[in-house]
């Protein structure tokens, strides 16, 4: 059985744009792991973690896959390992950050594995490139752009534009 999935993408140390694209393909060279669309990139103002942070960029996914929700975790996980993610402070920089926002229509609430992604309803990091890869998308019955135009930080948003 496949499920449709939504993972994103948010790196703010290195070539973060390289890293981003290297991911994309990383998650996707399974044939278990197939890319039915991509997002506009979005640099962002940092939420969270440690003042002066660098500003991020930000993409989302959706894919179809045959791999459970842990699998797909794992799989996540090890994209982020092999772009040398280390996890030393939450929140803090990183390399690259892969998380699963939905999972087809699949809820569940445990500390390691929590889906939907419980920040994702009020992060427009994740909401905005979201609705512009699918204006039909909606989270928990919700349209993904109105939740976007809710979030505290859109002000932060803008499209990336590689060079400028
Ligand atoms: N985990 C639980 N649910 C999930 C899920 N749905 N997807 C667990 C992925 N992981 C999930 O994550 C910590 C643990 O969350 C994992 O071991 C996993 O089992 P992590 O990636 O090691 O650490 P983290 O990313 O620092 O923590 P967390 O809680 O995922 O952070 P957030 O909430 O994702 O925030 N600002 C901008 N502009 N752009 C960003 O991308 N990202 C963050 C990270 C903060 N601020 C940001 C951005
Ligand atoms: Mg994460």
């Amino acid at each position: 059985m496949s499920v449709k999935a939504v993972l994103a993408l948010g790196s703010n140390l290195g070539e973060r744009s390289d890293t981003l694209s290297h991911a994309v393909a990383d998650l996707v060279d399974t044939p278990r792991v197939r890319l039915c669309a991509v997002s506009p990139v979005v640099q962002t103002k940092s939420v969270g973690g440690p003042a002066d942070q660098p500003d991020y960029l930000n993409m989302v996914i959706e894919v179809e896959t045959d791999l459970g929700p842990w699998e797909l975790l794992a799989h996540c996980q090890a994209v982020e390992n092999k772009h040398h993610r280390t996890r030393e402070v939450r929140w803090g920089p990183r390399t690259l950050d892969v998380d699963i926002i939905t999972y087809g229509d699949l809820t569940m609430d445990e500390p390691t594995l929590t889906i939907p992604h419980p920040r994702a309803h009020e992060r427009a990091f994740v909401l905005q490139p979201w609705a512009w890869m699918d204006s039909h998308a909606t989270l928990a019955g919700v349209p993904v752009g109105e939740l976007a135009a809710a979030a505290e930080d859109l002000d932060g948003l803008a499209p990336f534009e590689p060079g400028r």
